[in-house]
């Protein structure tokens, strides 16, 4: 009997420590090279939400029961969505992967699903958009990465009695995680098995059962099981990544770290207490207004310089940006986020070179502007002209054999002598970045 229980306990520990330490496959870790390389992807955010044109929570923020919210289905018949169009839009914007909500916190399903009857294929469009896209992204050389909501505002077997959101939803009946997890497994796999080549899952909702972000203890109401649902995914697709946006330090199994409308270090949004990871490709991802889903009335749109330096100042921080689009009902994208993206593949025919496989910069970023570096190669992000000179105290290479300014190659002066170096800049020019290229050497 004591022996049995001996086995019993080296066993559970054994499982334990196996749920812990995670160790990448081989193909998974190219992938986050892959990733951490890629530096640009497009967020969209698209569904029968975007109908009212009030963002992706109308559901919520509108306290819509079930029952009602289930009309836009009849209502969703996206007849100038256009795949090619939307690749190749991000595609011309210098973007590298797209990150598709495949369902969101209002259950939608986007493909075809066996497994909710909530799904594009019960709409007038009838047309599974997840597999539309994903064969667009294949054939135009993009990488589809997926989002997946944890959270369901429609169905009863998720724990809504404990979620902080969704309360309004009408529903009678009591949560029941075991069928829950069991539902999402059986979606993840459809998606694992029938879109080709996934980059990666991006989970989304965890909060929901949590303590706000900043309160001592974020720890969840419900056990997710992750290790279930991300052994199921490296299974499936070894070399597919999963992010999860809990806005919490990255729990064992996770391939990325992503930040929401925030860059690492920052945390305007309140969303963003945790740290970055050291050794986990990062991600931030930022609205161009102020909303993922289309909003008839949010006209806040970024400009495109200040898009611009947010690439910069993300990549210099080490992180991709992630920058969303909520395209309109009828599946067209808006010409004030057409403008910016074409505007941004502009800059980067120019400046890609210090922006793709790039890492982060010796230094965070300054007052003046930013850093990124590439092999023998830093890149030195003026943004902001007006310094006559950039200084560093503590120059870490040795020697710079060469400055010269990325546009035109023409020479930049520069001086080093006791590891401490200095640009001097004092452009008058009103270019988005003036980026200065070092050549150096130890
Ligand atoms: O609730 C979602 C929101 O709708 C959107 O999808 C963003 C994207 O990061 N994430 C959640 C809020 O944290």
């Amino acid at each position: 009997m004591k022996k049995l229980s001996l086995v019993c306990i080296a066993l559970l520990c054994l499982a334990r420590l196996n749920a812990q330490e995670y160790k990448p496959s081989a193909a998974n870790l190219k992938q986050r090279e892959w990733f951490n390389d890629a530096r640009f992807g497009m967020f969209i955010h698209w569904g029968p939400f975007s109908i009212p044109g009030a963002g992706e929570w109308v559901m919520n923020e509108r306290k819509v029961t079930v029952e009602n919210y289930s009309r836009l289905e009849k209502f969703f018949n996206p007849i100038d969505f256009d795949a090619e169009k939307w690749v190749s839009t991000a595609k011309n914007a210098g973007m590298k992967y797209i990150t598709l909500i495949t369902r969101h916190h209002d259950g939608f399903s986007m493909w075809d699903t066996k497994y909710s009857d909530f799904n594009i294929m019960n709409t007038p469009y009838k047309k599974d958009i997840v597999k539309m896209m994903a064969d667009e992204c294949h054939k135009q050389g993009i990488k589809l990465y997926l989002y997946y909501s944890l959270l369901d505002w429609r169905r009863e077997d998720y724990p809504h009695e404990t979620g902080k959101t969704g309360q309004f939803s009408g529903r009678k009946g009591h949560g029941d995680y075991a069928t829950y997890l069991q539902f999402m497994k059986n979606q993840l796999t459809e998606l694992l098995t029938n879109y080709g080549e996934i980059g990666g899952i991006w989970f989304d909702g965890h909060w929901d059962q949590t303590a706000p972000e900043g309160a001592a203890d974020r720890s969840s109401r419900i056990d997710w099981k992750y290790n279930e649902i991300y052994g199921l995914i490296h299974r499936l697709q070894p070399q597919c990544m999963i992010g999860n946006n809990h806005h919490m330090t990255p729990f064992a199994g996770e391939d990325f770290q992503m930040f929401e409308q925030d860059l690492p270090g920052e945390n305007k949004s309140g969303l963003s207490f945790q740290q970055a990871s050291a050794h986990l490709p990062l991600e931030a991802c930022i609205t161009i207004n102020g909303s993922w889903g289309f909003n008839l009335t949010d006209t806040s749109y970024k400009s495109k310089p200040a898009l611009i330096r947010t690439l910069v100042k993300s990549s210099s921080l080490g992180a991709n940006l992630l920058l969303n689009i909520g395209p309109m009902p009828n599946g067209e994208i808006q010409p004030e986020f057409i403008e910016r993206l074409n505007g941004m593949g502009e800059w980067l025919k120019t400046y890609g070179e210090s922006i793709y496989g790039t890492t982060a910069g010796f230094v965070k970023p300054q007052s003046w502007g930013s850093v990124t570096q590439k092999g023998n190669k830093v890149y030195i992000h003026i943004l902001d002209p007006k310094n006559a000179s950039v200084l560093f105290d503590k120059f870490p290479f040795k020697k710079i054999t060469k400055a010269y300014l990325l546009k035109d190659k023409s020479a930049v002066k520069y001086s080093l002598k006791n590891g401490s170096a200095a640009i001097t800049t004092g452009f008058s020019n009103t270019e988005i970045d003036n980026v200065v290229v070092l050549d150096v050497a130890n």
